[in-house]
């Protein structure tokens, strides 16, 4: 059930309300099960983040079964619980924070009705704006990483669901889609930092044979939803506004929606640890007492080289990096916690997040998982990119708009202009992006669709490692990147940082892929 072929143009004229008003489809009754029978729909509600033994949980799951994930997913607004707080108007997907994770296997179809049930849109305070002006209530979802088509009724940016209305999602994994973490968010344009500040985010996992090996060795595969709540002064509303994130009763840094979880280990033991930035800007460096971090993973592809025995590891909002933690051998406990970070204009805070108590019967299982070898990405670095498709890319701010308003933020000199595309490039295309910084602050800019390869920071050489979708572009600095689009052509492939504010505010820009002609 596709809508109708919709080119940019005709999205304009349309008055932005293209996918509204498909009917709901027969889904299955709503359960309220933290893990849902495979195949059958559910749009979970509150859950318990933490166990019955103190133990933080992984968020609820829906499952797809037999190649299909079927579900029906309702955004809204209703009060629901946050780590045990009655919290008003916030922004979530079947009422819960964090949203359910979609667990999915390469290959698989998704296929579910999404419906937009949003009261409380807050958006007549800032930042409301958007170019065109957004329009009240609407939403949308967009698969944050994965490699899917960009068009029809996948992960379709032109697709705005309005109030009251549904859509149904078709989205076909491909075969040889990596395993990892991914995610699903809102993405209306003006309205971005509003929804996923308030909860409008939630993990996809895609699971492989590598998967199930950790799961026959024993080994605890944790999935790790980090966001921040922000609650206005009554302490029980959530805001989207990220200005008292040094206030520890107003910004709450939450792990699977839990203040403060126990996470427990056994001495020796390793675990995997997917990690997820879905807050809308901050900057999380995040330490583990007394242990380290093997990277493993990076958003949601594994590593070819991976990055070992990290003291920290920083995550900028939008990325995943999947981690192993070997537990110390002594018993005891070991704080958590965000190193305080400068972005260049915000500074985020020092604070504990949670504590891993180690405990119990030492670990005598293997002592790290191994690395999944299936599907490593191409290097790109040694080959020749025609110099037509060698692009700069100039991130800037307007000093003559205001903070807080449409356009402050530019992109090759103009805000978000969907009427633009940048470039049109062809598949098969061997592209190389310079990204140059103009501002004092980092960016994080994630390209949708396909992911790129890192090949230089400020001019100097990066050594192949893997692939990404959201690199950091230094402060008055340059990030080089390639990419090779295999497949999906499409129109438009957005690229924007992944600071939300900075997205609604105009740094967002987009580009065309066409079938290579004959
Ligand atoms: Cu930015």
């Amino acid at each position: 059930m596709s809508h109708p072929t919709v080119n940019r143009r005709d999205f304009l004229a349309s008055g932005l309300t293209l996918a509204g008003g498909l009917s709901l489809l027969g889904a299955a009754a709503c359960e309220s099960d933290r893990i849902a029978a495979p195949g059958t729909a559910t749009t979970a509600g509150p859950a318990p983040a933490v166990g019955a033994d103190g133990d933080l949980l992984n968020p609820p799951e829906i499952r797809s079964s037999g190649g299909l994930l079927t579900a029906a997913i309702t955004c809204g607004t209703s009060a629901t619980l946050v780590d045990g707080r009655q919290t008003l108007q916030p922004c979530t997907y079947g009422a819960s924070f964090p949203a359910p994770t979609l667990r999915v296997r390469p290959g698989d179809l998704m296929d579910f009705t999404f419906s937009n049930k949003i009261v409380f849109d807050q958006a007549d305070t800032k930042p409301g704006y958007g170019r065109p002006p957004r329009a009240t209530n609407q939403t949308n979802l967009h698969f944050h990483g994965m490699h899917v088509s960009p068009i029809g009724d996948a992960d379709n940016m032109l697709v705005m669901v309005g109030p009251n209305q549904s859509h149904r999602y078709l989205v076909q994994i491909p075969a040889n889609h990596p395993a990892g973490l991914f995610w699903y968010h809102a993405h209306v344009h003006g309205l971005v930092t509003n929804h996923v500040s308030r909860g409008a985010a939630g993990m996809i996992y895609v699971a492989n044979d590598y998967t199930d090996r950790l799961a026959q060795l024993g080994i605890r595969h944790r999935l790790m939803c980090l966001q921040q709540a922000y609650y206005a002064p009554d302490l029980r509303t959530l805001i989207f506004d990220d200005g008292n994130r040094d206030d520890p009763n107003l910004a709450l840094s939450l792990i699977n929606g839990s203040l403060m979880p126990t996470i427990r280990m056994r001495p020796g033991e390793p675990q995997v640890w997917s990690l997820l930035n879905a807050s809308s800007s901050a900057f999380y460096l995040l330490r583990l007492q007394g242990h380290t971090f093997d990277v493993v993973a990076d958003d949601g592809v594994p590593l070819v080289t991976p990055r070992r025995s990290r003291d920290t590891i920083l995550i900028p909002s939008g990325k995943r990096l999947e981690v192993v933690v070997r537990a110390s051998t002594t018993a005891g406990s070991y704080s958590l916690s965000y190193d305080s970070y400068f972005q260049g204009v915000d500074t985020w805070p020092q604070k504990s997040i949670g504590t891993v108590v180690v405990s119990g019967v030492p670990w005598s299982g293997p002592t790290h998982p191994g690395l999944d070898a299936s599907g490593a990405p191409e290097d790109l670095s040694g080959l020749k990119v025609k110099k037509d498709f060698q692009r700069t890319i100039t991130l800037a701010v307007d000093p003559n708009v205001p903070e807080g308003t449409f356009g402050r933020f530019t992109i090759n000199g103009h805000p978000w202009d969907p009427s633009y595309s940048e470039w049109t490039s062809t598949l098969g295309a061997v592209e190389e992006w310079t990204f140059v910084n103009t501002t004092e602050q980092e960016h994080p800019m994630h390209v949708h669709t396909n992911p790129f390869q890192v090949v230089a920071v400020n001019g100097a050489p990066v050594p192949f490692e893997g692939t990404q979708d959201t690199a950091i572009v230094p402060r008055f600095g340059t990030l080089t990147v390639r990419t090779r689009f295999r497949d999906f052509a499409g129109d438009p492939i957005l690229m924007h940082c992944h600071i939300l504010d900075h997205e609604d505010m105009g740094m967002m820009t987009s580009f065309t892929i066409e079938e290579a002609r004959a």
